[in-house]
């Protein structure tokens, strides 16, 4: 089967709570100490899956990590019962469902080997997500087991690394070489910078890309400042069209000249601030949108948060763009609001590989049977709600290991256990 594009969906974990971890995302904070509910965030995620197979799209799945973390707390010399409740908050937090931070993928017809190079993200920013990436290596090695791939571990601190949401391929279709764009962040602001130019220049060595291929961009401070915690808050590429705000980039005049000189026919399709400012674009999460293109001739189609729908100069912006005759040919909005509340879209919640889908572990695979099963089991065993002090009780996180325990039986998948 040839080189097609598949997208990797965290599955929600059964601890999914609103502990204001992330500094500089501004739903996080906002969201700090409200209670959350694991179980229709998990349903809301697997119903963008189902659309997205209904639309013809290949799915695939991530599953959540061992939470709370005790080999993290260990490492820390304390435990469950002693941990100060900041560091309790992080050995539970599911944030590995936002699984475009899982890694950063470089597909076979742009490596030097012809092999699909996959590079675990570090994280090391913030304490919550920097205990993730042994958990979600042991899941690629799993699931990127066949000879087509080459899973790196992760580059090293204090270098962050975020993964594919500040990684952009263009490409005239996805089985073609394309152009891999690495935007990053220069600290100085009010907020972190997360990704830093020293671990993409990293990752694009560990993949064996052609220098003249690969593009290094600054994110904007402004952007920054605004809550755009990561690229992907801000802008999306799918194939030869590059999706973004005005005010992205740092230097916007010097990337689009770089990119239309390697690329001379992509197609950027830029809002203007005067349309939709910054701070209406992350309120709405307007880009951070799988933009994706519908098998069959059907165009790009732009899945997108209803919070989009929701906000009026961004929705008659997408209403004009698609009655003329711009890339974007549809609008599918979906309701992902448990995860747009601590900051994650559909966007997010998505890894993109292109890769041929018989040499991926079925395991990981999804269709709508599946689906089905995943779903049954969520109903019965994630919890409804999740209060704050849920996470001072130690019943409570036996209920949660167990809930994914039985996930991993479900898909066959107990060697993550
Ligand atoms: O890393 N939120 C995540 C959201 C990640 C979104 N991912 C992308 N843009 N690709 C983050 O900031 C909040 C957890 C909390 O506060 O409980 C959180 O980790």
């Amino acid at each position: 089967m040839p080189l097609t594009e598949i997208n990797f969906d965290g599955l929600i974990g059964p601890t999914h709570n609103y502990a204001g971890l992330s500094l500089g995302n501004l739903a996080s904070a906002k969201n700090a100490g409200g209670i959350s509910q694991p179980r229709a965030a998990a349903l809301q995620g697997l119903a963008k899956m189902r659309a997205n197979l209904r639309l013809g799209l290949t799915q695939g799945l991530l599953l959540p990590h061992d939470r709370p973390n005790l080999d993290w707390l260990a490492s820390l010399g304390t435990n469950l019962a002693d941990a100060a409740p900041h560091i309790r908050a992080c050995a539970f937090s599911a944030s590995p469902m936002w699984a475009a931070n899982a890694a950063t993928i470089s597909p076979a017809p742009d490596t030097a080997d012809g092999r699909t190079h996959l590079t675990v993200a570090n994280l090391q920013t913030m304490p919550h997500r920097s205990h993730e990436w042994p958990g979600t290596l042991a899941q690629l090695r799993l699931a990127f087991a066949h000879p087509a791939f080459v899973v790196h571990g992760p580059a090293p601190a204090p270098f962050g690394d975020e993964g594919a949401a500040n990684h952009m391929r263009l490409c005239p279709d996805h089985a073609a070489p394309g152009f891999e764009v690495f935007v990053y962040g220069q600290s100085g602001g009010p907020f972190p910078a997360r990704q830093h130019v020293e671990a993409s220049r990293a990752v694009a060595r560990y993949h064996g890309l052609d220098p003249q291929r690969a593009l290094f961009v600054a994110q904007s401070d402004e952007a920054i400042a605004a809550g755009a915690f990561h690229n992907d808050v801000v802008a999306v590429a799918n194939e030869r069209v590059l999706f973004a705000h005005e005010q992205a980039f740092a230097d916007k005049a010097g990337f689009f000249a770089d990119l239309r000189a390697i690329m001379p026919d992509v197609e950027i399709v830029e809002v203007p601030a005067a349309r939709v400012s910054l701070a209406q674009a992350i309120r709405s999460y307007l880009f951070n949108a799988q933009l994706v293109t519908l098998p069959g001739g059907g165009g790009m189609a732009l899945v997108l948060p209803s919070e989009a729908q929701e906000t009026p100069a961004v929705w008659a912006w997408l209403e004009e763009h698609v009655a003329g005759n711009g890339p974007i040919r549809r609008l599918i909005p979906v309701d992902v609001r448990q995860s747009m509340a601590n900051g994650g879209g559909p966007a997010c919640l998505r890894l993109r590989v292109v890769a041929d889908p018989a040499t991926i572990d079925p395991r990981f695979l999804l269709d709508e049977a599946k689906i089905d099963l995943i779903e049954s089991l969520v109903s019965g065993r994630w919890p409804e709600r999740i209060t704050p002090s849920d996470l001072d009780d130690y019943n409570f996180a036996g209920h949660v290991r167990m809930a994914r325990a039985s996930l991993l039986a479900l898909l066959d998948l107990e060697d993550l256990a």
